[in-house]
């Protein structure tokens, strides 16, 4: 088992690195201990980040690209996990590239990271992977991608090599806080037309969209009626 470890400590992994290696709370980078040691983390002229969206809808499915980048790096690795702000898996990660990534997992989180083809050995400067997500259909609070990445220099062994890690977090969309200003019409002025909106609505003659009913409930009670039409004219006429 030492002999394996050692062999494995002395030629990296190239292919399926271990877990648990994203940087993210409780967890360690390969930049650690009898690892890809030779400079500290986060300190070479590259880095490590992701691009997407930083806020998801309930189950959507997002793509993200994470990059990693550093001049005259010429062998690339990452690992990437997506936790909630508990320490738990946040939403599915999708393996969409199973020639340059694959995906396990280890107690109950997920971990994605680059298969031997993936570490593009010989591509100069950077290189990206791109991943799917999906959304947790519950409120689970911020969701974080915890990642780590290798610019190493292809020299086969763990020497030379630079860390990186960094984090991207995502928050579930909110609906637009009400603003219950009696303009109905949405033109971002309050008069007589807005008065002819809400009453036309009363009457039962048109309909109102959602920012609509939300600016013309001026009481706030969930039903618009004579009561909003007084005081949106009650507002206008002062
Ligand atoms: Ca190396
Ligand atoms: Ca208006
Ligand atoms: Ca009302």
């Amino acid at each position: 088992m030492l002999i394996i470890y050692c062999f494995q400590f002395l030629y990296g992994y190239s292919n399926n690195p271990p877990n648990g290696r994203t940087g993210a709370p409780g967890q360690t980078t390969c930049a650690s201990g009898n690892c890809h040691n030779s400079y500290p983390l986060n300190s070479g002229s590259g880095e490590i980040f992701i691009e997407g969206p930083t806020t998801y809808n309930p189950g959507e499915i997002i793509n993200f690209t994470i990059y990693i980048n550093q001049n005259n790096q010429d062998r690339w690795g990452f690992e990437l996990c997506s936790l909630t702000d508990e320490m738990n898996q946040g939403g599915i990660i999708n393996n969409i590239d199973i020639e340059n990534t694959s995906i396990s997992s280890t107690s109950g989180i997920t971990y994605l990271k680059q298969t031997n083809s993936g570490t593009y050995n010989g591509y100069q400067n950077g290189v990206e992977w791109g991943f799917e997500w999906q959304a947790p259909t519950t409120n689970l609070g911020p969701i974080t991608f915890y990642f780590s990445g290798n610019a190493a220099n292809g020299n086969g062994t763990r020497t030379g090599d630079y860390i990186y890690i960094d984090s991207f977090t995502l928050i579930e969309n909110q609906n637009e806080t009400c603003d219950p200003n009696g303009d109905a019409n949405l033109d971002n002025d309050l008069n007589v037309l807005d008065v002819v909106t809400v009453v036309s609505y009363v009457l039962g003659n048109s309909e109102l969209n959602a920012d609509q009913f939300c600016n013309a409930d001026i009481n706030q009670d969930a039903t618009i009626d004579v009561l909003d039409i007084v005081m949106i004219v009650s507002i206008i006429l002062n």
